[in-house]
């Protein structure tokens, strides 16, 4: 299997992270792009007509993109334990994957629009996504995060370090003791230290 990649992309980061847990890192050639909505790498067209990464290419069926899928595809293929915690698995998933967005969204902003264009207001309406994201999880999912490691662990700690990577200001920890200290627990975890982004 071929993945498209870049070290910095929180989404890329889940993918590789699963191979990592499920020991099919073996199984991957990793294939680093460079891509932007504005400047895509040409040669994803082939894989994902939407130019983004993830994208993984399968010698036994089309190409899977979008990192939920081939998550939940290289789970299945590992006969893994990902996504044995259902519906809850899949939510604390979406409000992690939620942060990212918001986050890479910022990202864009920031480093594709002419200056004079920004637009500070949209720039804090998602910084707020990502604080409201940061609050539910430490008042609703810190039991969940203390349980068996699945998708949606995954998944906060490539959002959060994300958010650390690349909008440090955000400052997501103040007001989230347990998130905090759950997230310095779950960083010490070798697959995280290997595909810190950098
Ligand atoms: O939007 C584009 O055209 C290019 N952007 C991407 O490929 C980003 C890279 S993060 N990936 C996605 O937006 C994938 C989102 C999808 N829902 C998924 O796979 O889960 C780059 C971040 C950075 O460089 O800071």
């Amino acid at each position: 299997m071929k993945l498209f990649h870049a070290s910095a992309s929180p989404y890329v980061r889940k993918v590789m992270i699963v191979l990592h847990e499920t020991g099919q890192l073996e199984d991957v050639e990793v294939h680093t792009v460079v891509t932007a909505p504005t400047v895509p790498a040409a040669d994803l067209k082939g894989s994902n007509p939407l130019m983004k990464i993830p994208a993984l290419e399968r010698a036994d069926g089309p190409a899977l993109y979008d990192s939920r899928v081939i998550c939940e595809f290289l789970n299945a293929r590992a006969d893994g334990s990902l996504y044995d915690g259902g519906w809850d698995t899949k939510v604390l998933e979406a409000t992690a994957d939620g942060i990212m967005d918001a986050a890479v969204l910022m990202s864009y902003e920031k480093r594709l629009r002419p200056e004079e264009k920004q637009w500070d207001q949209w720039l804090d309406a998602q910084r707020g996504k990502i604080l409201a994201g940061c609050a539910a999880l430490e008042a609703r999912w810190m039991a969940h995060l203390h349980g068996p490691i699945d998708i949606g662990h995954i998944a906060v700690a490539c959002a959060l370090d994300y958010v650390d990577f690349r909008h440090p200001e955000t400052n997501w920890r103040r007001g989230n003791d347990s998130l905090a200290s759950w997230m310095a627990d779950f960083e010490s975890r070798a697959s995280m230290a290997a595909t810190k982004p950098g």
